[in-house]
C-alpha cells in the first residue's frame, strides 16, 4: 500500500518535471528565435568578427607577415575584409560625408599599397615568448635620444610591470640630411643595446605621423596580435604607466573579461575640421569636406584593446590619408563603427601639462610637455612620495586657510 502510493506519487511528480522541461525548452527556443530575429543582422556581424578577432592562429599571423615583407598587402583575408566592406557605405556617411566617394577611397586604397614602408629596424620576436599585457607604442624623431633614455628610465621602464609582460617600443622614420648616416648608425647601436626601436623607410616629420601611427597598428597586427592593450602617446609626455596598468587595466583579471573593442584616452567631440591655413591643425575643405570630426582621442595618449590594431590598419587601407593622427583614427574607428568610450573620471587623460603635485600625478594617467630633465625629476619625486601622495593635501588646505584667516583678522585689526 505504501510502496503503491509512493510510486504513484514519484509517477505523478516524474511527469510533472517532465512537463516543465518541455515548457521550459519551448520558452527558451521561442525567446532566441525572436531574440535571433530581432538582432539578426548586428549579432551575425559581430559575432564573425569576434571570431575572427580571437583566433590569431600562425596561419594568421603568416598572412600579415608576408604582407610585411611583400609591397602589395594581402587584401582578403577570410571575411574580415568583407566586413569592412560591408561597414564602408555606413561608415563613410558617419565620417568623411558628401564628397569622399567610394570611388575617390580606392583610389586611395592602390596608393597605399604601392608607397609601403619597408622596415629599417625591427623587432619581429618582441612577443613571441609570451603575449604582453601592455604594449607602449612611442612617436619620436630619430635625433631625440635624450628623451627615449628618459623614459626607459621613467614610464617606459620595463620593470614597472615585469610580471604581467609590458613591452615598450619607439616607433621612427627616417631623417633627412648631411648627418643622416651618423644619426642611422648611432640608432642602430641603440637598438642592439635596448632592442626598443622599430624604424620605417619614410620621412619622419609632422605631416607623416599618420604613416608612424599605422606602422604601430602593422607591427602589433603582425608580429604581436596577442597583446591584450596598446597605448600609442609621444615622447614629451608624462605617463603614470603604474596607474594606467594596475588601476585601469587591472591585469588580475582573467582573460575572458578582458576589453574588446575598447578605446579610450582624451575624448574629442564634436569637433570641427580648423581651416585656418596658418594653424598646425589645418585641414584643406577639399582633403575633408564634411563640418565635424567624428569623436576621436587625442594623440597625446591613447589606449586601445590589441584586438583593434589589426581592424584599424585594414580599415586605414581604404581611407584617405589624413596627417592629422588622432583624427585619422579616429575615423578609421568612426567606418569601424566603434565609438571611444570616455575613461572612468576626467581627470585622467590630460592634453595639457597639469601642474606638478604628487598627490596629482599618483592619480592621471597623461600630462603633456615634458623636457627628458623635468620627466626625471618629476618621475623620481612621485616614487618617493607616492605612497603618502595625498595624506597632506588636506592638511595642507587646512593650512592655507588658517593663513587666510588670519590675514584677514589682522587686516580688520588694523583698519
Ligand atoms: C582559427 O583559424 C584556423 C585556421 O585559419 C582554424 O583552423 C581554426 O579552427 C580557427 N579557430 C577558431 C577558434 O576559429
Ligand atoms: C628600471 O627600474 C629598475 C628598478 O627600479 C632599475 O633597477 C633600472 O635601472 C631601471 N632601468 C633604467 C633603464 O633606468
Ligand atoms: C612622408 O614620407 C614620404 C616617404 O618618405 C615622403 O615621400 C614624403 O615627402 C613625406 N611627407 C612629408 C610631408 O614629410
Ligand atoms: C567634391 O569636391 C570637388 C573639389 O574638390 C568638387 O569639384 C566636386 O563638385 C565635389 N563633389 C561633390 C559631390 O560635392
Ligand atoms: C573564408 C570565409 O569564411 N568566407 C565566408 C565569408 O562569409 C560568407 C557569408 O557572409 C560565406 O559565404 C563565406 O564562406
Amino acid at each position: 500500500m505504501q510502496w503503491k502510493r509512493r510510486h504513484c506519487c514519484t509517477n505523478i511528480a516524474g511527469i510533472l518535471v517532465l512537463l516543465l522541461c518541455v515548457g521550459v525548452l519551448l520558452f527558451i527556443s521561442e525567446y532566441s528565435l525572436l531574440a535571433g530575429k530581432k538582432d539578426h543582422q548586428v549579432n551575425s556581424v559581430t559575432h564573425t568578427s569576434q571570431k575572427l578577432e580571437r583566433n590569431h592562429s600562425m596561419t594568421k599571423q603568416k598572412i600579415l607577415r608576408q604582407e610585411a615583407m611583400s609591397p602589395f598587402p594581402a587584401r582578403s583575408e577570410g571575411n574580415l575584409s568583407s566586413i569592412l566592406e560591408d561597414s564602408s557605405q555606413q561608415g563613410l556617411k558617419n565620417s568623411l560625408a558628401s564628397n569622399a566617394s567610394l570611388s575617390e577611397e580606392v583610389r586611395a586604397e592602390s596608393i597605399l599599397k604601392v608607397e609601403p614602408y619597408k622596415y629599417i629596424i625591427n623587432e619581429e620576436d618582441k612577443c613571441q615568448e609570451k603575449d604582453p599585457f601592455l604594449v607602449l607604442l612611442i612617436a619620436i624623431e630619430p635625433q631625440h635620444v635624450q628623451a627615449r633614455d628618459a623614459i626607459r628610465q621613467t614610464w617606459g621602464n620595463e620593470s614597472i610591470a615585469e610580471g604581467v609582460g609590458f613591452v615598450r617600443l619607439f616607433l621612427l622614420g627616417i631623417r633627412e640630411g648631411l648627418t643622416t648616416s651618423q644619426l642611422q648608425s648611432s640608432i642602430e647601436a641603440e637598438s642592439q643595446q635596448y632592442h626598443d626601436i622599430i624604424q620605417q623607410n619614410y620621412i619622419d616629420s609632422y605631416y607623416n605621423l599618420t604613416i608612424k601611427t599605422l606602422m604601430g597598428m602593422h607591427w602589433i597586427a603582425t608580429y604581436c596580435p596577442g597583446a591584450s592593450y596598446v597605448m600609442k602617446t609621444d615622447s614629451d609626455m608624462f605617463i603614470n604607466t603604474e596607474y594606467l596598468i594596475q588601476k585601469l587595466l587591472n591585469p588580475s583579471l582573467p582573460p575572458r573579461q578582458e576589453k574588446r573593442k575598447y578605446f579610450t584616452g582624451y575624448l574629442m567631440r564634436g569637433y570641427s575640421p580648423n581651416r585656418n591655413k596658418h594653424s598646425k591643425w589645418y585641414m584643406s575643405p577639399e582633403l575633408y569636406p564634411s563640418k565635424r570630426y567624428p569623436t576621436f582621442c587625442s594623440g597625446t595618449g591613447y589606449v586601445f584593446s590589441g584586438d583593434l590594431a589589426e581592424l584599424i590598419y585594414r580599415a586605414s587601407l581604404s581611407i584617405r590619408r589624413l596627417h592629422l593622427e588622432d583624427v585619422y583614427v579616429g575615423l578609421c574607428l568612426a567606418k569601424l563603427r566603434i565609438e571611444p568610450v570616455p575613461p572612468p573620471n576626467e581627470f585622467l587623460f590630460n592634453h595639457w601639462r597639469v601642474s606638478y603635485s604628487s598627490c596629482k600625478y599618483s592619480h592621471l594617467i597623461t600630462s603633456h610637455g615634458f623636457l627628458p630633465t623635468e620627466l626625471i625629476k618629476y618621475w623620481h619625486h612621485l616614487q618617493t612620495n607616492k605612497h603618502s601622495a595625498c595624506i597632506n593635501v588636506p592638511k595642507e588646505k587646512d593650512k592655507v586657510r588658517r593663513l587666510r584667516q588670519r590675514k584677514l583678522l589682522w587686516k580688520r585689526f588694523m583698519a
